[in-house]
């Protein structure tokens, strides 16, 4: 039976989530297919079955994983033959910490530049669960939100200082060779390129040069996802 993998789709067949391309770049390392179904925010019932609320869900023959993490050391586990996704067990224990970063820092820091550019990219049934769960969320309106941009873009410049640091000196997060780490942080920005028009690197950064180098991983899987306009 085909893989699966529940994912999270706007309107025009956009797949915007952070955690679901970590999923998606995951099983390209580990040179696995899978289909991936397009799932939107208002569709809770069909993802019963995984005991999850969220996406990614990962189906694959009797097992149902939910979570980007879960996912991932799922298939590092399970498919031991193919690439390493963390080079063994300490890489394990450092990835989580990249992995925890762009959770709490990086994910809310984008998700505020981002929020108004979202909206206007989901489809109509989803908008309204979106805008009042976002809105309960971060305690202020999307409109709000968006006038605020230029304050949360210099904040999350701020918050890139670490992994700027760190590829100044290195290719990419994981080393001489991009892994799960890469992934966690790239699925972040790859959100952004594809629901925001608004590009939130400049081409000076080294995040900027890293994050093309992640487009072009796999044949250019992540370019083959147009950026939004
Ligand atoms: N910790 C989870 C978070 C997954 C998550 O929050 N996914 C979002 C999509 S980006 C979701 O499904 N949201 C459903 C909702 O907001 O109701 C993971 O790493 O997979």
């Amino acid at each position: 039976m085909t893989r699966q993998v529940y994912d999270l789709c706007g309107a025009n067949d956009v797949r915007f989530s952070p955690y679901c391309w970590r999923t998606r770049m995951a099983l390209a390392h580990k040179q696995l297919d899978a289909e991936f179904l397009a799932w939107h925010f208002t569709e809770q019932e069909k993802l019963k079955f995984s005991g999850s609320r969220t996406v990614p869900v990962l189906v694959d023959g009797d097992e149902v994983i939910s979570d980007s993490w879960r996912i991932a050391n799922y298939l590092e586990t399970t498919y031991t033959e193919g690439p390493s996704l963390f080079g063994g067990e300490r890489g394990a224990e450092l990835t989580r910490f990249t992995h925890a970063w762009a959770d709490a820092i990086l994910v809310p820091a984008v998700a505020r530049c981002v929020i108004g550019d979202i909206l206007e990219r989901i489809e109509l049934k989803d908008q309204a669960y979106f805008r009042a769960s976002r809105e309960e969320r971060f305690g202020l309106s999307l409109e709000q939100m968006t006038e605020r941009r230029p304050v949360y873009v210099q904040a999350l410049d701020t918050a890139l200082l670490p992994l700027r640091v760190c590829l100044r000196r290195q290719s990419w997060v994981a080393g001489e060779a991009p892994a799960y780490a890469d992934y966690s942080i790239f699925g972040v920005f790859q959100w952004a390129r594809v629901i925001s028009p608004e590009d939130l690197l400049t081409t000076e950064d080294p995040v900027f040069e890293w994050r093309e180098k992640m487009l072009d991983q796999f044949d250019g899987l992540g370019r083959r996802f147009a950026a939004a306009s």
